[in-house]
């Protein structure tokens, strides 16, 4: 009997092991792609004019309180689904629909792909007014966008 004891305490310490071994070797894969990044890297970024073609060019972005959000009806061009009442109140695709969670519908801030097309689009609908929208304030901007790093914020210059 003492020797299944010595076995299971033996099998529960090599499995305790072997689960932090793994959790460790995981987490190291879980760096975010940004853990590299170097402060310089930022600041070239931001002096760099955003009509460069680098992906490390900084767009600038600064907050419009006057800028839509966007609710859109999707590839579809239906509210929600296509052909599925998604609000259950017995009318297939009325405008309520909108925004359906599992639909093609999207919510998009100037800064996405399509926001300016969407402006147009019969059906779309602005669910809130305040978003980053592109400016040339170059070193002041509220944050940046870049196609490697995605967005950041610089901070001030007097905390450096
Ligand atoms: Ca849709
Ligand atoms: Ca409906």
């Amino acid at each position: 009997m003492g020797t299944w004891i010595r076995l299971v305490v033996l099998l529960v310490i090599v499995g305790g092991v072997a689960a932090r071994t793994r959790m460790l070797v995981r987490f190291r894969q879980l760096a975010p792609p940004t853990a590299a990044v170097e402060r310089e890297d930022l600041v070239s970024a931001i002096s760099n004019s955003p009509d460069d073609a680098s992906d490390d060019a900084a767009q600038p972005y600064c907050f419009s309180a006057t800028a839509a959000v966007l609710l859109t009806a999707g590839r579809d061009g239906l509210p929600g689904k296509a052909d599925v009442d998604d609000n259950l109140d017995g009318i297939v695709d009325d405008r309520r629909e909108t925004g359906a969670v599992g639909s093609d519908d999207e919510c998009l801030g100037p800064a996405d792909p399509g926001y300016q097309a969407a402006l147009d689009q019969p059906g779309v609908i602005t669910i809130s007014k305040g978003a980053f929208v592109a400016c040339d304030s170059g070193q002041n901007a509220d944050r940046y966008l870049t196609p490697r790093w995605g967005w950041f914020v610089a901070g001030d210059k007097q905390a450096e």
